[in-house]
């Protein structure tokens, strides 16, 4: 099988990487380890910035986001049973998110590939990408049993933080800059209407929460575990019971209990993997870097790494140059690093850290201070929770 772009992976990076080029008349095959069912249904994120909204409507992928997605002009952040709302609007010039979930982007992108766009291989597991710093870089992979081998022109490992495609890179070249935390994030889905109509940051003393939601009847709550925990070991009661815990306010309102449809734990990390490039092959997504959810930017810098590399692509064919393409990996890990900065900053301040001294405790206190009264600490943190620009 030979085509221009070999893509490896069919999570939100590959997907709409496959999308862009197939706009730009540029052919390419998508290689997926697990089928359709599993990748439509992995629950992840559900928050989308200004500038992923933009370039999904852009490549015609929109439609339904523009109908069922919830748009979010503010957040709120709650402690010491108190809220402060960050208008992200007012203090962005307009700027806002989109609540839709990784699990309905997966969805309309996949339809559109398979009514219109080039070959998507599920159940095709990528083995090893070889040739790499070569002019045909090649994907080795196993598809219904049988060994087989993709001939490309390039390579884009989007095949997430587990995947294979970043092994080529010579270790000699590659560096790891990581941090993992002390503590996940236990993810529920409740058949219940979400606590507020915008998602709530809450920082307690007895650890972190979120309440975002999927739709006006599905809600979506986290809350902050021990690293290591049991997603199990929590009964819907004693789990309810925290959230109602954290999210307290002077004015009592708490979250409305429903039953509670899913359970699973997520641990924390920052990471990041430099180069992003090696000959011809690029990693892009997961594959090359990692943040803590809590700035909610996965999703996000997985789409400006591929429309960077599509940018890039489409350069080449309309000028001859391989500037962009050469310049790939750091124009992406300037975005990436301002969001590694932005997430740390965010998981930092709303969780309690469970060696925190006491005099850091104090710090995280003076921080949240800081923020509920000051206009420029509020706009800092409305720029970076809407998004850094492509
Ligand atoms: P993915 O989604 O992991 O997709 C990688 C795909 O590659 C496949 N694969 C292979 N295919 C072929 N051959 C192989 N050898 C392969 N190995 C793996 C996998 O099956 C998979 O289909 O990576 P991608 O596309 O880079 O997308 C990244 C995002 O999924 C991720 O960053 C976000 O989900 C992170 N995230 C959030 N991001 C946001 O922007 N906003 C949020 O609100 C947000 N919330 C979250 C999150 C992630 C979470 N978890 C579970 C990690 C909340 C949570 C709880
Ligand atoms: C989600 O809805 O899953 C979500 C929202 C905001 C985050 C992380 C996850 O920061």
């Amino acid at each position: 099988m030979r085509t221009t772009v070999g893509i490896v992976g069919a999570g939100p990076a590959g997907l709409l990487l496959a999308r862009l080029l197939h706009r730009a008349g540029i052919d390419a095959v998508v290689l997926e380890s697990r089928d359709r069912a599993y990748v439509e249904q992995r629950q992840r994120a559900g928050v989308l910035e200004q500038g992923t909204v933009d370039v999904l409507r852009a490549a015609g992928a929109g439609e339904r986001m523009d109908r069922e997605g919830l748009r979010h002009d503010g957040v709120e952040l709650r402690w010491a049973g108190r809220r402060h709302r960050i208008d992200l609007a007012g203090l962005t010039g307009g700027r806002s998110v989109m609540v839709y979930a990784q699990t309905e982007v997966c969805k309309d992108l996949i339809a559109l590939q398979l009514a219109e766009g080039g070959p998507l291989l599920f159940e095709a597991r990528a083995l090893a990408v070889e040739d790499a710093d070569t002019e045909r870089p090649r994907v080795r992979f196993r598809h219904r049993g049988a060994e087989e081998v993709l001939e490309c022109d390039y390579v884009v490992g989007c095949d997430g933080f587990r995947g294979v495609t970043r092994r080529a890179v010579p270790a000699a070249l590659a560096q790891v800059f990581e941090r993992t935390y002390p503590f996940g994030w236990l993810g529920v889905l409740a058949d219940a209407p979400p606590a507020h109509d915008e998602l709530v940051y809450a920082g307690h003393d007895r650890g972190f929460a979120l309440a975002s939601m999927r739709s006006p009847s599905v809600s979506r709550l986290y809350l902050q575990v021990p690293a290591g925990t049991d997603a199990a070991a929590w009964s819907d009661d004693a789990l309810w019971a925290e959230l109602e815990r954290r999210f307290e306010t002077a004015d009592g309102a708490v979250p409305a209990r429903g039953p509670i449809t899913q359970k699973s734990v997520t641990p924390m990390r920052s990471w990041v993997h430099e180069p992003m490039r090696y000959g011809r092959l690029h990693l892009a997504g997961d594959a090359a870097h990692i943040v803590p959810p809590t700035g909610a930017k996965g999703l996000n810098l997985a789409v400006g790494d591929v429309v960077t590399f599509a940018r890039a692509l489409v350069h080449r064919r309309e000028t001859g140059s391989d500037a962009l393409l050469t310049s790939y990996s750091p124009t992406c890990l300037r975005r990436v690093w301002q969001a590694e900065r932005f997430s740390a900053d965010l998981t930092a301040l709303l969780h309690r850290a469970p060696d925190a001294t006491p005099f850091e405790l104090r710090l995280q206190r003076a921080r949240r201070e800081r923020i509920a009264s000051c206009r420029a600490a509020a706009a800092d943190l409305a720029e970076g929770y809407t998004g850094f620009p492509f």
